[in-house]
């Protein structure tokens, strides 16, 4: 896949406009900051299609993305950010799930890993949520630019004995800055996509 036509259709806060998309789709998920929307715009090859934040937490909605008239892909809003409401993390919560339990055209779920912190507690709850829910989902890790190819060796180990539930799944390591890894990962979209 080359860089696929691409346009924003809607940002849902609240959960009840995402159900009027009737195309198939991917989501990306994963801690505030961790690099969802630069992935988005790398996968899409457009800088400003979702946005980056430099203010951690800032995407408090589903934002849905129409690719090639066909697909859509799902910037899902992050986690893991300290300073939120126990309301605020309610809503996320509810929204999310909603979303992941709720979609049927939902093929697949990237869950993105900065590479120099690791899976962690939320990641793990994430996967085993989707397994619970029969969603399929694959390990994506982000910033590869930030370390050197030594460490992305110990950085990719640290997802061993994590749970999979494609068998001969790998982490995808990418880099929205150098374009690392994005080819691969649009593979990947694209047989998510495969009838
Ligand atoms: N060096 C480097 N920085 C990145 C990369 N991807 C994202 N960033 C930076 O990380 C910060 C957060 O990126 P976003 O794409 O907004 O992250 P997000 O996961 O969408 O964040 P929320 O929407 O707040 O949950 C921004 O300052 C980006 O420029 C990358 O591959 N390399
Ligand atoms: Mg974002």
């Amino acid at each position: 896949m080359t860089s696929p036509e691409a346009r924003f259709l809607l940002f849902d806060p609240v959960g009840n406009s995402w159900p009027g998309v009737r195309l198939p789709q991917v989501a990306f998920s994963g801690r505030s900051n961790v690099g969802k929307s630069s992935l988005l715009n790398a996968l899409t090859g457009r800088a400003r299609l979702a946005r980056v934040s430099n203010t951690p937490g800032r995407t408090r909605g589903i934002a849905l993305f129409e690719v090639m008239g066909r697909f859509a892909f799902a910037d899902l809003p992050g986690y893991g950010f300290a300073k939120v409401s126990r309301t605020e993390r309610e809503a996320w919560k509810t929204l999310v799930e909603g979303y992941l339990s709720g979609c049927r055209r939902l093929r697949r779920v990237y869950i993105l890993v900065d590479l120099r912190r690791g899976p962690e507690e939320e990641e793990r709850r994430l996967a085993e949520y989707l397994s619970a829910h029969a969603v399929p989902y694959r390990w994506v890790g982000t910033k590869a630019d930030k370390i050197s190819s030594r460490e992305m060796t110990s950085a990719l180990a640290r997802f061993a004995g994590e749970p999979w539930l494609d068998a001969g799944g790998a982490v995808i390591g990418t880099s929205a800055r150098t374009k690392a890894g994005i080819d691969r990962l649009r593979s990947d979209i694209r047989a998510a996509f495969a009838p």
